[in-house]
């Protein structure tokens, strides 16, 4: 029996070490912070780490606004709910908020996911569209764009990496018997860099040194 693992085999522990911490099923879920969009105008919601900015929006001032944190293991989800009181009357509404990790230096957006609320009975062309940025003008040539149709969630789209502070820009489009009664916003967070990244730039440098080596002893 070998007195030490292989390069090869300590790899190996090393990465299932990382998968079994990964796939910990271990999260804790904070209570909500509920606000209207009147409050959250008045001062920025900060929930767990995450600061949520209104900037501006046409929704009616009574509006309710919830936040709520999950922390996972390796990846914390922030969401902000969106509840429209009965649902949004007809026309077109924007929201401009920013969000923002305060006080965890090591933390990243990581993705971001949208999804709405249109009760079985509204007409079709319920339309949430979300521009997310890393500049203060999500308007102009956005990073991510998300569409929610007739309740249909967007799907998950990724950031590129160190970002810690998105401007958002929302519109909520109702047709007439259109119904809008909810939108969730989700995004999580991840360690930079994450354990697998770690492998794979090891295992890219690794690469480059040895084609630098070779290319060098072949001159
Ligand atoms: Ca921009």
């Amino acid at each position: 029996m070998a007195k030490y693992l292989k390069p090869a085999a300590f790899l190996g522990v090393l990465i299932a070490g990382l998968v079994f911490v990964a796939q910990s099923p271990a999260s804790v879920v904070f209570d909500p912070i509920n606000r209207t969009i009147d409050t959250w105008g008045d001062e920025p919601v900060t929930d767990q780490d995450k600061k949520w900015t209104l900037i501006d929006t046409n929704l009616n001032p009574n509006t309710a606004v919830q936040f709520f944190t999950t922390v996972q293991t390796t990846q914390d989800v922030h969401s902000s709910t969106l509840n429209f009181v009965g649902s949004l009357p007809v026309g077109t509404f924007f929201i401009d908020y920013s969000i923002e990790i305060v006080g965890a230096p090591l933390l990243f957006f990581k993705a971001v996911s949208m999804d709405t609320t249109v009760p079985d009975q509204s007409a079709p062309g319920v339309t949430v569209v979300k521009l997310v940025d890393d500049d203060a003008d999500p308007v102009d040539d956005p990073l991510r764009t998300l569409t929610s149709k007739n309740g249909v969630p967007s799907g998950l789209q990724f950031f590129p990496p160190l970002l810690t502070k998105l401007w958002v820009h929302e519109t909520f489009t109702v047709p007439t018997d259109g119904l809008l009664t909810n939108a969730t916003n989700t995004y999580t967070q991840a360690p930079i860099p994450e354990p697998a990244s770690v492998l794979l730039w090891l295992g890219l440098g690794g690469t480059a040194a040895v084609v630098c080596w070779w290319r060098r002893r072949k001159r």
